[in-house]
């Protein structure tokens, strides 16, 4: 039985691995958010290189500060952490992935108008594979996301393929080479600011630069079902069990992981340290996308 999605919606969610819900979020959990952004921008200033809060743009000065992702937005803006646990998001996610769900992490990309980086095409089951693929991401659309400020584009039922390589110059790289994706397939996730996309832990998706005048600010939410548990460290972190309960956004944790038999590719060797999947598909071996740099 399904709270809030038809019977339509599954099946096209099934079939193709996304769905567009729109004008889910209120607008004024959408603006609280905006507001909460504003004093990241102080913050970098004062910065020369990305840290644990914020990954910086290639092209980013103190005098000319250029932020490109505001990591882990739950821990850092309350109304991120808020919203987390309202139904507006939850509930189309429970209505896919069943009553117990856990955040496997949070991200906020600003993709800047006229400079935000693209973000080559990957699988997030590349990164994080599990015990079973009951994993999704939610996209809140902070900003109307139009075919030209960077929408997210995805690649319909790729969800259902092999899981692709994710490997390029020196090990795992987090992106795939433009040339193994059809990306005349592609379709991007358009719609108004307050909307939502979900997309398939599988399905290849990316997006490109945003040449656009307008910002395409997209607040992600990474939620597992909680009986899916991490298959291997470094990309997939799991510090402790008290942490990993910590993460828990409704129904009932387990200790007993549901085995699925899903393609998995071990995202080894990765480098010991990376910061973000920007600075870790800066070693793709062939990128689909434009990139800018400091002097451009
Ligand atoms: O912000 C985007 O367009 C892509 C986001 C994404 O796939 C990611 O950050 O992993």
């Amino acid at each position: 039985m399904s709270a809030v999605l038809t019977a339509e919606q599954r099946t096209f969610y099934l079939e193709h691995g996304y769905l567009v819900l729109e004008n889910r979020i209120p607008m004024a959990r959408i603006d609280a958010i905006r507001a909460e952004i504003e004093r990241f921008r102080e913050i970098a200033a004062t910065m020369d290189r990305s840290d644990e809060r914020i990954d910086l743009e290639a092209t980013h000065t103190r005098e000319n500060p250029r932020i490109r992702r505001i990591k882990l937005p739950h821990r850092q803006l309350d109304s991120v952490r808020a919203l987390m646990y309202d139904d507006c998001v939850l509930a189309p996610v429970r209505d896919l992935l069943g009553p117990n769900l856990r955040l496997h992490t949070s991200k906020l990309n600003l993709k800047s108008a006229g400079y935000g980086a693209a973000v080559e095409w990957h699988q997030d089951w590349a990164f994080y594979p599990h015990t079973n693929d009951d994993i999704l991401a939610v996209g809140v659309m902070l900003d109307d996301m139009t075919a030209d400020n960077g929408a997210l584009m995805v690649i319909p039922g790729s969800h259902r393929g092999p899981i692709l390589d994710h490997h390029g110059k020196g090990g795992f790289s987090g992106a795939i080479a433009a040339s193994a994706v059809d990306a005349g397939r592609a379709v991007a996730l358009t719609a108004p600011a307050g909307s939502i996309s979900l997309h398939h832990v599988r399905l290849v998706h990316g997006s490109d630069l945003n040449r656009s005048s307008r910002d395409r600010r997209l607040l992600l939410y990474e939620i597992t079902a909680a009986d899916a548990f991490p298959i291997m460290g470094a990309l997939s972190k799991l510090p402790s069990i008290d942490e990993y309960d910590s993460r828990l956004l409704c129904g009932e944790p387990t200790l007993e992981p549901r085995l699925a038999p899903v393609p998995v590719r071990i995202p080894q060797p990765a480098p010991a340290d990376f910061g973000s999947i920007y600075e870790l598909q800066n070693s793709s071996s062939e990128p689909a996308f434009e990139s800018l740099r400091r002097d451009s």
